[in-house]
Parts: C-alpha cells; sequence; structure tokens
C-alpha cells in the first residue's frame, strides 16, 4: 500500500528504479547488494522502518516505522566528475537543507560534515558509503535520514546533540512522500552542480556556525578548536585557531560542536 502510493508520489521524478521495505536493517545494506546485482544509477531504497539504521563510525541512527524517512540512492562514480565523492555528503546535506528552506520555510542549516539543523536541532543525518569492485571504489551510497514526525526523534538519553523533527519545526502535519520528492528534486539539481564551485558556495553559504568558534573531537577528545572559516575544494573545514593558525579538516570520524554549546 505505501509502497505503490511512494511510486506516485515521486513519478515524473528523473531517478531509478525504487525498491520499497516497510523493515528492514539499513537501507544502506540493501542498496550495496542491490548493486552487487546491477543496481542502475540512482537506483532508490527507501524503509518505512530501519532495525539496524547506523550513522558514522558504527553509531546508531533511530528509525521507528511510521514517522520517518530512510532512503539511500545509488550513485556510480563514473557517472559524477572529478569532485564528486568528496562532496557527496554536502550533497546530501544541502539537498535536504535546501528542500527544508524552499519548501517549507524553514531556517535549516548544516552542521558540518553531515547534519541538517533547524532551532538548534538535529533533524536529519547523512551516512555515504562506498562499494567496490576489486581495487576500485565504484558505487556510492548516500543514504539520508530525516526526523519527520515528533516520534521520530530518539529519546534524550541517546542522542549527544539535541535533536527534532520537521513537523515539530513546522508546526504542522508534514507528507513524508511529498518530503522525499523535495528532496529528491533538490539533490537532482544539485548533482548536477557538484563539481562546479556554485555547489561550493551553496554548501559553504549554509554552513552553521560561520565565523564562531567551534571545536573539533574525536572519540571524545579535542582535535582543534578555532573560528569556523569555511570549506575548502574538497569539502575539508578551514578553522582558524589561536595565534592565526589556519588549518583544515577532512570529516573522517570528526564531530563539530559550537563551543558556547559545549
Ligand atoms: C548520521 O550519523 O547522522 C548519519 C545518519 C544516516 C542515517 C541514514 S538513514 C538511511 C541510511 N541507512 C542507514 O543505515 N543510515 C543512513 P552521525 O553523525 O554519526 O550521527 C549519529 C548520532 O546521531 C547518534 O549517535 C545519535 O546520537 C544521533 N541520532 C541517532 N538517531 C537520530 C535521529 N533519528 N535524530 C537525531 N539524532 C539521532
Amino acid at each position: 500500500m505505501e509502497g505503490s502510493k511512494l511510486k506516485e508520489y515521486l513519478s515524473g521524478l528523473p531517478i531509478g528504479p525504487l525498491r520499497y521495505f516497510e523493515s528492514v536493517g539499513s537501507t544502506n545494506d540493501l542498496a550495496k547488494d542491490w548493486i552487487e546485482v546491477g543496481a542502475p544509477h540512482f537506483s532508490l531504497v527507501v524503509a518505512d522502518e530501519q532495525t539496524a539504521g547506523r550513522g558514522r563510525n558504527g553509531r546508531r541512527w533511530f528509525t521507528p516505522p511510521g514517522s520517518s524517512l530512510a532512503f539511500s540512492l545509488v550513485l556510480h562514480l563514473e557517472q559524477l566528475g572529478d569532485f564528486a565523492v568528496s562532496r557527496l555528503s554536502g550533497l546530501g546535506a544541502l539537498g535536504v537543507c535546501t528542500a527544508l528552506q524552499d519548501a517549507y520555510s524553514l531556517e535549516a542549516c548544516i552542521k558540518w560534515p553531515n547534519d541538517v539543523l533547524v532551532n538548534g536541532g538535529k533533524l536529519a543525518g547523512v551516512l555515504v558509503e562506498t562499494a567496490w569492485s576489486g581495487e576500485r571504489p565504484k558505487s556510492a551510497i548516500l543514504g539520508i535520514g530525516i526526523n519527520v514526525a515528533p516520534e521520530s526523534v530518539p529519546p534524550d538519553i541517546d542522542l549527544g546533540f539535541p535533536a527534532t523533527s520537521v513537523e515539530n519545526a513546522v508546526g504542522k502535519p508534514v507528507e513524508r512522500w511529498t518530503l522525499l520528492r523535495e528532496v529528491l528534486l533538490k539533490l537532482v539539481l544539485w548533482l548536477e552542480e557538484i563539481n562546479s564551485p556554485i555547489f561550493l558556495q551553496a554548501w559553504e553559504d549554509n554552513l552553521a556556525y560561520q565565523n564562531k568558534m567551534v571545536r573539533l573531537s574525536q572519540h571524545g577528545q579535542e582535535v582543534y578548536k578555532g573560528h569556523l572559516l569555511g570549506l575548502d575544494s574538497s569539502g575539508a573545514i578551514r578553522l582558524q585557531g589561536a595565534a592565526g593558525i589556519v588549518m583544515t579538516f577532512q570529516a573522517g570520524g570528526l564531530q563539530l560542536r559550537a563551543v558556547d554549546s559545549i
């Protein structure tokens, strides 16, 4: 039922085939399995519920049924340009952020590298994984989770950062398949620009904490503290630390926090 409704909502979009599941471990795993047997570029896996949804570095991503968006897009790397691989988490975050801005009038922003925030709360996360063919990366899996209804927000005890949902922010019910359509439309548009300076500028313009003091940490240990200057061409973050030294960091397992919110 939901599957055929979803097909209707997504009809006419320039994307590949769709697979919809009531409940899965992780949509990224199903996308990976599908790649093994020839998933075309822009194939889409959508699930109502994930029982083993994951974030970066083995962290968990909460996707209870009936309240969230959880989906994975298959992108074949030979179809993308030179810069694309390092910009894909930016693509996911920018797609969600600009869909929320343009279709729902929300003041959404991106907490580098992969979170979308509204009113200081995280309502979406992006997980990019790679499928290999022998020694070479062949495809990317762009996994996106969005909290739509308030029930999708995990209990505080599970969180290292405040969370919210699209409905909390909008103040009324939001049809999740309409939101998915809006996000996919943005992803298609931004993917066309992914190798251009326009993309990088948009990603940078939408960053949270610009010119603010932020802290990067890994496994709870501070790695660097400085003013957030922006991004380099690969999407690495540039911070100006004490004594004016500018350092650049790739996302890896790093977590970013505004210093005054710790
Ligand atoms: C992320 O990781 O934010 C990436 C999340 C990607 C989820 C999608 S859903 C479709 C696809 N299939 C998957 O299995 N994954 C992708 P990270 O930055 O590591 O954040 C994870 C942290 O966010 C957790 O440790 C929790 O503290 C918090 N968290 C978990 N679920 C959340 C939720 N629903 N809303 C807000 N925060 C959450």
